[in-house]
């Protein structure tokens, strides 16, 4: 498929490492350049994808890790469909809090999904980001901030230690594979200075 006019961001990281805030300003700082912006989120994002998130997201509900790469699949295939490519082709910059990379930490680093299956289907859907900020915070950052935010733990967020650590070297090594597409960046840093970071490197990259 041919390259899209616009510019496609996906924010990654652990629990609670600020992606959804650091999102948020990001966009006012794009928009207030005057550019269109696309927020969105993943698991999510259209109806059909928000309905696979609820499922995904209860942990009342038992999925085998196999089946919640599938769910995960078949949510951004219908996001990426319906909202992102066409969002692209107008020429927005789409801001994408998690994608596939969050499929290959959590579902294969953090949960033993074997590699290629998440690779095999990340091809189909065949949309890579032009620039990935993962954003690291240490485990007790993470554990605070949920905490702070009082709401009630969801599948993921009761995943045992071992794994939240499989999952946080999952990203490393997605970073240190692919160094042209990602960035680490410190999520201890206050918002608006993470949120000028990011825009200074779309800017020198993209010259958007
Ligand atoms: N998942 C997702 C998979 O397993 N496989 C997949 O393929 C995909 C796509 C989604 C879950 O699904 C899993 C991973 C996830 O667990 P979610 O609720 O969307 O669930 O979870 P998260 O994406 O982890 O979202 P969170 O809201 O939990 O974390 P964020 O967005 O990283 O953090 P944010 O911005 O909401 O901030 C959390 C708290 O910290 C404060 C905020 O005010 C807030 O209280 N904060 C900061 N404080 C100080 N300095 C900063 N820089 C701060 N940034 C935020």
């Amino acid at each position: 498929m041919s390259t899209p006019p616009g510019v496609f961001i996906t924010l990654e990281g652990g629990e609670g490492a600020g992606k959804s805030t650091a999102a948020q300003r990001l966009s006012a700082l794009l928009r207030a350049a005057g550019h269109e912006v696309l927020a969105t989120r993943e698991p999510g994002g259209t109806p059909g994808a928000e309905a696979i998130r609820a499922l995904l997201l209860n942990s009342d509900t038992e999925l085998t890790p196999m089946a919640q790469t599938m769910l995960h699949f078949a949510a951004r295939a219908d996001h990426v469909a319906r909202i992102i490519r066409p969002a692209l082709a107008r020429g927005a910059v789409v801001i994408c809090d998690r994608y596939s990379d969050s499929t290959m930490a959590y579902q294969a680093y953090g949960m033993g999904v074997e590699i290629p299956a998440i690779t095999a289907l990340t091809r189909l859907i065949d949309l890579t980001p032009d620039i990935t900020f993962i954003l690291e915070v240490p485990d007790d950052v993470s554990k605070s901030r949920l905490k702070s935010r009082g709401a009630a733990s969801d599948r993921y967020e009761r995943l045992a230690p071992e794994i939240m650590a499989r999952i946080t070297q999952g990203f490393h090594a997605i970073a240190t594979a692919e160094p042209a597409r990602c960035l680490l960046l410190d999520g201890t840093q206050p918002p608006e200075a993470l949120a000028a970071r990011m825009r200074a490197i779309i800017q020198e990259r993209t010259g958007r």
